[in-house]
């Protein structure tokens, strides 16, 4: 028997690769297939013709909607058995049970469930399945991967790791799942240990929704890795203000964590209230200070036009981002997501517009002709003062391109006495090509971008061609890296740099940080 999970956004989705291993562990053939936003039809049907899988099992979250039923639909057609999970099928479930295309919709976690639906999949009605975890713990940090999400983990030498599972804070617009647990230290070290040996990894991405909500599993954890010796550098790592004190920054520090995430959103103490964050205004201060006492870089994320949002809340957080100058910011319209108090909260109240439909959910398709990314894209919701919205959204948007701007163009001022390239990756490497792209350079070749297939949160105009090739170095003499040089670059980047691209000539750092935080 074959199964084939598909899933969008990720290469190297989590669900779909432990739930494969989990597959292959029952005896299935398993394959996987990711399809981008734009997939065409023909694509979709030529991939499942190719697999000719038994039953198809889509991971589905709420901004995939469109896709994941196109994809059902063409499964459908082709006579296949589709499943259905992930965060849509969890939280609207109805949503997906009403269609009548699914054989079973997953609610929650599919681990504990999976074998039993593989047992009896002929036998699948189109119900919903209360998932549940599975009895072997050890099993959430076990994951397959077919040779396509191999060489990107080869090549980007990144590779995504859970240590908990959910979150037990409150917010009301948050989606995640509540059910909270712990997979053991041991099981996360070994995981880690098998991908650097397997694929040399260099770099590990936490996908935790709280990093630092203990600083008990942090110690047992960093201890474990220092014990077998085990190196790797972290990618930003996602918390809270108030899960951040000078002890647990020291222990982040001192074990290598440079940057930290926090989905901030507001700092306003009417709407942090309004959206239960269950934190203070002062809780971000202190977290900001703890920050640049530490070391930390700090990345914050921010919504505009939520319900209730006003002139005040937008000066508040205006404020503290010109105080607090955070190493980078990312902006979006808030999106209420089924499942979560907001949503309920928008329906009852007349936010969401009476033809409101997931199928096209909310503005965050990236596949609509119209869509011109999402800091473009206002939310639908009524009542919201969408222009007022825009208006600081441009304004911290625009502070942040200022500090941008002035650290970018001294850079690519001194590089571009002679042939240069950008080399960067992830998202400041897309807003440094849109700044460049302001001007004209005498010598600017191109641009190169270490890791494909990346996310990004919006897009990004730029006019800057891409050197493709490893050879695309060879006439540059300096190179502006998008990242400073911190271990990471000293460890993944200078080495490729050098040694695989044979770059000879100086490398220019256009990092907002640590220079940031200087300025601060
Ligand atoms: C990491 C992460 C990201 C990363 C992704 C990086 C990466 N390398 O994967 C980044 C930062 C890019 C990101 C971005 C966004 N994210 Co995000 N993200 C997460 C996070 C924290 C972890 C995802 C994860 O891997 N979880 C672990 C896996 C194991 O859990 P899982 O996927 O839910 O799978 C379980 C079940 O759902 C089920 N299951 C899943 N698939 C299937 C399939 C089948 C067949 C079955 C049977 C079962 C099943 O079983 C699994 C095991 O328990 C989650 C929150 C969370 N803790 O889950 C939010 C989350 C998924 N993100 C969310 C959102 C909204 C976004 C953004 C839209 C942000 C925004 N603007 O608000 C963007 C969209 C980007 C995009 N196009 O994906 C929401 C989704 C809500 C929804 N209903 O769709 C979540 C739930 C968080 C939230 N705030 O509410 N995200
Ligand atoms: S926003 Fe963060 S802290 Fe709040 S419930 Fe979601 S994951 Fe937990």
């Amino acid at each position: 028997m074959k199964i084939q999970l598909i899933y969008f956004t990720n290469i190297t989705n989590y669900a779909a690769s432990m739930l494969g291993n989990l597959a292959q562990m029952c005896g299935w053939d398993v394959a996987f297939k990711y399809f981008p936003d734009d997939a065409l039809e023909d694509d979709i049907a030529n991939a499942l013709l190719r697999a000719r899988p038994d039953l198809v099992a889509i991971s589905i979250k709420t901004f995939e909607r469109r896709l994941g039923v196109q994809v059902a639909n063409i499964a459908k057609s082709l006579g296949m058995r589709v499943v259905a999970g992930g965060p849509h099928a969890t939280d609207a479930t109805d949503d997906l049970v009403a269609l009548n295309l699914f054989d079973a919709v997953v609610v929650g976690d599919g681990m504990g469930v999976l074998p039993d639906i593989l047992e009896n999949f002929l036998a699948l009605e189109g119900q919903a399945i209360t998932g549940k975890r599975h009895q072997n713990i050890a099993l959430y940090s076990q994951r397959l991967f077919d040779e396509e999400q191999e060489r990107q983990i080869r090549e980007s030498r990144m590779y995504t790791v859970i240590g908990s599972l959910g979150c037990s804070f409150k917010c009301t617009y948050c989606a995640t799942t509540r059910q909270v647990g712990y997979l053991p230290v041991e099981h996360i070290v070994e995981s880690i240990e098998k991908a650097k040996e397997k694929y040399n990894i260099e770099w590990v991405a936490f996908l935790d929704d709280t990093y630092t909500y203990s600083i008990k599993k942090l110690r047992q954890f960093h201890d474990l890795v220092r014990e077998r010796g085990l190196k790797f550098e972290y990618q930003e790592v996602k918390t809270r203000v108030d899960c951040l004190t000078d002890e647990i920054a020291e222990e982040l520090t001192r074990n290598g964590v440079e940057e930290v995430s926090f989905g901030i959103e507001t700092t306003s103490p009417r709407l942090l209230a309004y959206l239960k964050k269950g934190c203070t205004l002062e809780d971000n201060y202190r977290a900001a200070e703890i920050c640049r006492r530490n070391g930390l870089s700090m990345r914050i994320n921010l919504m505009f036009g939520v319900p209730t949002q006003d002139a005040d809340d937008y000066e508040i957080t205006q404020r503290y981002v010109e105080e607090t100058q955070p190493a980078s910011i990312t902006s979006f319209y808030f999106t209420p997501f089924p499942g979560t108090e907001l949503f309920q909260h928008c329906l009852d109240n007349g936010y969401l517009p009476k033809d409101w439909s997931f199928d096209n959910f909310l503005s965050l398709d990236m596949n609509q002709r119209e869509f011109k990314g999402w800091r473009h894209t206002r939310g639908i919701l009524r009542n919201i003062d969408y222009d007022m919205a825009e208006q600081y959204l441009s304004k911290i948007q625009r502070f942040e391109e200022r500090r941008i701007d002035e650290i970018v163009m001294r850079a690519a001022e001194s590089a571009d006495e002679e042939p240069w390239v950008v080399v960067g990756a992830r998202k400041y490497f897309f807003i440094v090509l849109e700044r460049l792209s302001q001007r004209k350079w005498k010598n600017l070749l191109g641009c190169y971008n270490l890791v494909e297939d990346d996310f990004q949160p919006r897009k990004f105009e730029h006019n800057i061609p891409y050197v493709h090739s490893e050879n695309g170095l060879k006439n540059a003499k300096n190179v502006v890296v998008t990242l400073h040089k911190g271990h990471f670059y000293e460890k993944v980047i200078l080495p490729r740099l050098r040694e695989t691209m044979k770059f000879k000539g100086k490398v220019i750092s256009a990092s907002t940080w640590p220079s940031g935080y200087q300025a601060g």
